[in-house]
């Protein structure tokens, strides 16, 4: 094991080096992969993309992570991998500010850290500012934007006008934070819509569900609910569902596990925004062994979006961007 931290001026006088040096595999590199929780399509599909890199590179990445999406059950996975002394830590920290301080903890053991899926601090990593400042690289979809793309089309799917709302998990999610953020800034240019209040529902699909149903008990017109994360929208989903309003009320996903797909055709979904997970898995595996074994890494790398709707569900090339929760 080979734990390489390089000074900003070391790394610049190393780029000339080894722009002009023969690359050379160094396959003892063990890189350890924390998601926001386990038992989750998009992690696990992450997961499929970090082990594919490290079988390119011939390295080891290995997957530790709580259950739940709680800083609480992931602080306590992080401390025990700072313990086996891995070369790098790949992380979805589950809060943006109460996991800057365990992170602090790994960096001071020597490992660096590369944050996948959502940031500490403001996600601006190396520039100097900020107590989370720390990370090498920040790999990820851009989600101001995401939520941006989700506004926009349920704006023309309810013809610009009606009360819609956001089901999201809990703040303090850098994601589902930003997702947010977007959605209702785009949604401020449409005078014919009215946001509602998010309703938080702690990464839980059958309290989101309930919440349609409250939401909609109190507002029996609402034309639509974005669903900020995979659980949301299926929640969300479930609500329309339970409440007999399919193809009545616009629901638009960010996720793409296949049974949010499977809505897509059967009318309950009107457009399922999907990340790209096996994308930020494998370049965040790819990242850490660059930084590991000497080179400077780029500090952020925005990952794309797949848009999933009626018109191009059934074409094949949409299949690979379905979550999946095998292995
Ligand atoms: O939406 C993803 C991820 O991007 C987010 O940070 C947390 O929720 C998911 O894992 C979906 O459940």
């Amino acid at each position: 094991m080979r734990r390489t931290v390089l000074g900003l001026a070391a790394a610049a006088v190393g780029a000339a080096t080894f722009a002009s040096a023969p690359a050379h595999a160094q396959s003892d590199v063990t890189i350890t992969l924390i998601p926001g929780l386990t038992t989750d399509d998009f992690y696990i599909t992450m997961n499929r993309g970090a082990q594919a890199a490290a079988e390119a590179l011939g390295i080891t990445v290995d997957f530790q992570g709580a259950e739940e999406f709680e800083p609480v059950l992931q602080t306590p996975v992080l401390d025990a991998v700072i313990a086996r002394g891995p070369d790098a830590i790949l992380i979805a920290p589950t809060d943006s500010t109460q996991l800057i301080a365990p992170l602090q903890r790994a960096v001071d053991a020597g490992i660096p850290v590369i944050t996948v899926d959502t940031f500490i601090d403001d996600g601006m990593y190396q520039d100097g500012v900020g107590d989370g400042d720390f990370p090498i690289a920040y790999i990820a979809s851009d989600n101001v934007e995401g939520g941006r793309i989700a506004a926009r089309a349920m704006a023309e799917a309810i013809d610009f006008s009606g009360t819609v709302y956001v089901s999201n998990v809990r703040p303090g999610i850098s994601t589902t934070d930003q997702r947010e953020e977007g959605f209702i800034d785009q949604m401020g240019q449409y005078e014919g819509i009215t946001v509602l209040d998010t309703q938080y529902n702690e990464n839980d699909a059958s309290l989101a569900a309930s919440q349609f149903a409250a939401v909609l008990a109190r507002d029996p017109e609402l034309a639509g609910v974005f669903g900020a994360n995979l659980f949301s929208a299926l929640g969300a989903a479930n609500g329309v569902r339970n409440a007999g309003r399919t193809g009545e009320v616009t629901v638009v996903a960010f996720d793409a596990p296949q049974s949010i797909v499977d809505s897509i055709g059967e009318g309950l979904v009107d457009m399922a925004i999907a990340q790209h997970p096996a994308e930020i898995g494998y370049y965040g595996v790819v990242t850490a062994y660059a930084h590991v074994t000497g080179q400077s890494v780029p500090p952020a790398i925005g990952t794309g979006f797949t848009v999933i709707t009626a018109d191009n569900v059934d074409d094949p090339e949409i299949e690979k961007f379905i979550y999946s929760g095998s292995n």
